[in-house]
């Protein structure tokens, strides 16, 4: 443990850096490790407090008064940096800005309004569940989860066709972009200058397909709700967080799925389990594993004073496998009680995409179990190196007709 002169007094200390590759592709074992530090630890490295613990994360993002999103979510703070693309108007804002915006977006992504789709959804995974049965072997990442989401969703937003894998180079800038700027950081915002114009190209009203939920973005400009300014990017905010965190939370839960195939079997037994084993995934391999919040003002928090303006970063993923909060948490059981898990967020910024994302999922999962699909891992997998998500880079499988 590295001794820091700079950490507020009280706290303890690590030398540890999260956004190491080594780090990245293995975190629950120094998770555990700043778990049992303390309710909140210094980052020697990034000058900033770590939060791991789920209670205090679950503090950290209920107070929105005092943990503020509008000075950014990732490791930059807007109010000394420059934000590298103009802020989420819902992500990266506070009330009352963002109040307006929320419950508007929040109605569009609502379960009733989004009942209509779900027939389509059913009507696309049986074609790419006849496909898998014939090919047998594939990669579960592209060709399962992102051959679904990336059909589904921009059609559900209203996107026309065309090469949808720039949605996916967009999204890896957007959630590499909330870590540290870093290597990987570097990497993924590199086609920025290409792929940037194409987002806000699609996120025009005359590009989008008239009815669909980003159309109704702009409706609601017509009824006076918000402005017109403010609609392309509230559409670009489905762009930005509905594509990879569905995609690798799909490939999360085939992985958990195929790795424990007794609770696959309860799934084919009962297809309604389908939805809480995908809460079970957000929790176990939560695919949106960090934030940042910053603070307002001084704060003091499991003893420790945090001084204002100060990032500090959540860890939702270690919070989800808090011992303090789960039994057994490092083990897969879709018949537990996951209410509570923070995988999709709490308050005023829970994931606001998060019925269509379930609604993906669901239709997936429950689609594989209604046909009594089996599938395991056939082969070595890989995660994805990535500042902010956990995923599958590699994620061969095997998929098959069973009983
Ligand atoms: C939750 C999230 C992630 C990434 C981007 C956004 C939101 C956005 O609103 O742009």
């Amino acid at each position: 443990m590295a001794q820091d002169a700079a950490a507020p007094r009280g706290a303890p200390a690590s030398d540890i850096d999260p956004f190491t590759r080594e780090h990245i592709l293995d975190p629950y074992a120094w998770h555990h490790r700043l778990r049992e530090m303390g309710a909140l630890v210094w980052l020697t490295k990034y000058q900033c407090f770590f939060a791991p613990r789920y209670a205090e994360v679950h503090r950290i993002i209920s107070e929105y008064q005092t943990f503020s999103s509008a000075a950014g979510v990732g490791y930059t703070n807007f109010n000394k940096e420059k934000p590298w693309r103009q802020p989420s108007m819902l992500l990266e804002a506070d009330p009352p800005d963002h109040t307006k915006r929320r419950a508007v977006v929040g109605r569009i992504l609502s379960a009733p309004n989004l009942r209509g789709f779900r027939a389509g959804f059913e009507v696309e995974a049986n074609k790419l569940i006849d496909h898998l049965l014939e090919v047998g072997e594939v990669d579960a990442v592209p060709d399962v989860a992102q051959a679904f989401v990336l059909k589904v969703f921009p059609d559900a937003v209203g996107i026309a066709d065309g090469d949808r894998t720039n949605l996916i180079k967009y999204g890896t800038m957007v959630f590499n972009a909330f870590g540290p700027q870093n290597e990987i950081f570097d990497d993924s915002v590199r086609d920025l200058g290409e792929v940037g114009p194409w987002i806000m190209e699609r996120c025009q009203h005359k590009n989008l397909k008239p009815g669909r939920l980003g159309d109704q973005v702009y409706q609601a400009v017509a009824g006076g709700q918000i402005t017109a300014e403010e609609a392309p990017i509230l559409v670009r905010s489905f762009l930005s967080a509905g594509v990879d965190t569905t995609i690798y939370g799909a490939g999360n839960a085939l992985w958990s799925l195929a790795t424990n195939p007794a609770e696959w079997a309860k799934v084919k037994a009962n297809p309604a389990l389908a939805k809480p084993a995908f809460e079970e995934v957000l929790r176990y391999e939560s695919p949106f594993q960090t934030f940042f919040r910053t603070t307002i003002e001084d704060v003091e928090l499991a003893g420790i004073t945090i001084p204002g303006n100060e990032k500090v970063m959540v860890n939702m993923g270690s919070a989800n496998r808090d011992p303090r909060k789960w039994d057994r948490a490092d083990v897969f059981d879709i018949s537990r009680d996951v209410r509570g898990h923070v995988g999709l967020g709490y308050g005023i910024h829970a994931c606001i995409g998060q019925m269509i994302s379930r609604l993906e999922v669901d239709v997936l999962l429950s689609e594989l179990a209604r046909r009594k699909i089996d599938f395991e891992v056939s082969g070595p997998t890989q995660h994805i190196v990535h500042n902010t998500l956990r995923g599958f880079a590699k994620l061969p499988m095997r998929f098959k007709q069973g009983s």
